[in-house]
């Protein structure tokens, strides 16, 4: 009997998520129509189908199984989320949910807040702050164009997403607290069938070989052969580095896999070691 179960992944139709979550995809080496003017679409090599959304309605629709994962910010999942799982966080979308007060005003802690009003999307993850801190304020939730609240005298503060801080700045506030620093993330419905679970396993092992490939950098060098060992320790690859002979029978040719965290301090290490003509070429995937 052939299994026709299929995984459906819902991905931000039109937004700040969109195109990093369609390339994540793209890089797994799944084949779709990404026609995000469509509402459904199924891939032609890889068993799932993808549902285009609004972001805000991705968790409720993975919490009920219309969709079995979804792509959303982790701002979104924990303020809508309940009855989901955080599968897997995916690096991109990175962004913080803080508060923010009028620039002209002394901050002198968060005591700022007790008695005062905030204006805000995320009433629940702000609620649950400023509880844990024993602070009472009103929360004024609205929907969109939060940074003006202050300014129409709608509320004395915000709490917001923040990325680059020019939209506080141009509407004359201050980030005075950070509440949650944000990611994409894939959740997940928390009845996941076998075969569905199984699904979810080979597209989370394709995205991890992407991500490792872009955290690592591939690294070739050529060295004289009496400082190998030395050059050899400098390394920390994945088992251990290739060497071969080059035509100069004193020197030899070193491969290897860096991570792009300690890349800088390793090439510096490997210059003043002794290794010479470094190339360093990225990884498309690594597999482990
Ligand atoms: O239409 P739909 O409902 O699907 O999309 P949306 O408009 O609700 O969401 P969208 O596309 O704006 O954002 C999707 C997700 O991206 C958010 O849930 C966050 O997880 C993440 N993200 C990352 C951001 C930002 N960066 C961001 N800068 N979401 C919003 N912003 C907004 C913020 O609200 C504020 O207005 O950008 C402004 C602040 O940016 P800076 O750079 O001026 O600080
Ligand atoms: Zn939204």
């Amino acid at each position: 009997m052939t299994d026709n179960t299929i995984l459906r992944l819902a991905i931000q139709r039109k937004g700040r998520l969109s195109e990093d979550s369609l390339s994540l995809i793209k890089e797994s080496g799944i084949k779709f129509s990404s026609d995000t003017g469509r509402l459904k679409s199924t891939s032609r090599n890889f068993p799932i189908e993808f549902l285009f959304l609004r972001d805000d309605d991705i968790p409720d629709y993975v919490a009920d199984g219309v969709a079995d994962i979804g792509i959303v910010g982790e701002n979104v999942a924990l303020e809508k989320g309940k009855n989901i799982d955080n599968i897997k966080k995916l690096g991109f979308s990175k962004c913080r949910l803080s508060l923010a007060i009028p620039k002209e005003i002394d901050y002198l802690g968060l005591q700022y807040f007790h008695q005062s009003s905030i204006a805000t999307s995320y009433p629940r993850i702000l609620g649950s702050f400023l509880e844990k801190n024993g602070i009472k304020a009103d929360i004024h939730e609205i929907s969109g164009s939060v940074e003006i609240a202050p300014s129409i005298g709608l509320a004395a503060a915000v709490c917001d997403i923040v990325s680059s801080g020019s939209t506080l700045l141009s509407n004359g506030l201050k980030e005075v607290e950070t509440i949650l620093h944000s990611e994409a993330v894939i959740i997940g419905n928390q009845n996941l069938s076998q075969q569905k679970k199984s699904i979810l396993d080979r597209l989370l092992f394709r995205i991890e070989s992407v991500q490792k490939g872009k955290n690592n950098k591939y690294i070739l060098l050529n060295a004289p052969n009496d400082k190998l060992d030395e050059i050899i320790t400098l390394l920390p690859g994945m088992r251990s580095p290739t060497i071969v002979p080059l035509a100069d029978k004193n020197w030899s040719s070193v491969h290897s896999v860096i991570n792009e965290d300690e890349f800088w301090d390793v090439i510096e290490n490997l210059r003043g070691a002794g290794a010479e003509g470094i190339l360093v070429v990225p990884i498309e995937k690594m597999i482990l």
